[in-house]
């Protein structure tokens, strides 16, 4: 499981303005904005418990506080609990929260306490990243590429054929990618096929993923992998648009899909 680093939560505030500033300039509709027509919601007074949990390698720093910025920021009321754990968790219901945001090593949760709706990150966040990808308004065709059929891109993929994209999808994990097609009927995607994306979907731990002969001129890498699968030069070379961000944008749809 990659780990975030509290240096990854640095300037989370400038990360997502300059994410957000991207994504309003390629499909025409804000983090905000998406997030509404993806789940049809709108956040209310919903009041959001964060509790700090110290399994595995323990609580990461900035990672509880970054959650109250992103509750905060999409204008709801957010409380990270004096206590971890168990503890947390007593302290949170005992005090009213409506949605309880935890973590820990293996899994991200947003649990509405109210209409009992749960989602975990992995999902939100390749539902969402694969949402922006796919609303790409220079895009040339529905071809789409994703790259990475882990947890998010699995989600990703299945999100994208949903909505009547054409995914073709690579990874090295022949289990994965097998059942991928098995159950979603993406399209396994070899360099040697020589096809071209206008968008992509990256969710990979690794950096450079994405090579030349992937990319079309004019392309939008939509991107939660962390490090970033770009190389810088690819990005340069080409009129490249990147969406890349630690964790604001995943737990947005996390708690769009919750409310
Ligand atoms: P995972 O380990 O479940 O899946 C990653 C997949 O990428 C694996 O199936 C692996 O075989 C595949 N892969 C590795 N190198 C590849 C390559 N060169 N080409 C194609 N596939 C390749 O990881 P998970 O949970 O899906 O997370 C993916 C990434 O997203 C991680 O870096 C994680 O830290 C990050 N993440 C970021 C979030 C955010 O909000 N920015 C939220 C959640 C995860
Ligand atoms: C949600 C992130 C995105 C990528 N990897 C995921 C990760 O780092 N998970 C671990 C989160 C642990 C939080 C810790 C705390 O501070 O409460 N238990
Ligand atoms: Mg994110």
């Amino acid at each position: 499981m990659a780990l975030l680093t509290p240096r990854d939560l640095e300037n989370l505030s400038l990360q997502l303005e300059e994410s957000d500033a991207t994504i309003k300039r390629v499909t025409g509709l804000d983090v905000r904005g998406i997030c509404e027509e993806l789940y049809g919601t709108r956040p209310g007074a919903q009041k959001i418990g964060i509790i700090p949990i110290t399994s595995g390698e323990g609580v990461i720093g900035n990672f509880a506080s970054s959650l109250l910025f992103i509750a905060q920021y999409f204008g709801l009321e957010g409380t990270i609990t004096e206590h971890p754990d168990i503890t947390g968790y007593y302290e949170a219901v005992s005090q009213g929260a409506d949605i309880i945001l935890m973590a820990d090593d293996h899994m991200f949760v947003a649990h509405n306490l109210r209409n009992r709706k749960i989602v975990s990150n992995h999902v939100a966040t390749g539902v969402i990243y694969a949402e922006i990808a796919s609303r790409f308004r220079e895009a040339s065709s529905k071809d789409i590429l994703v790259i990475g059929l882990g947890k998010v891109g699995y989600a990703g993929a299945a999100h994208l054929v949903k909505k009547g994209f054409n995914v073709y999808a690579c990874d090295p994990n022949r289990e994965f990618l097998d059942k991928a097609v098995k159950e979603l009927g993406i399209n396994p995607y070899c360099r040697e096929d020589r096809k071209r994306f206008s968008m992509v979907l990256e969710a990979t731990p690794n950096p450079d993923t994405i090579s030349e002969g992937m990319i079309e001129e004019r392309c939008l890498v939509s991107t939660p992998g962390i490090p970033c699968g770009l190389p810088p030069e690819i990005g340069k070379k080409y009129r490249v648009d990147l969406v890349m961000e630690p964790l604001v944008i995943g737990v947005a749809s996390m708690l769009y899909s919750v409310i």
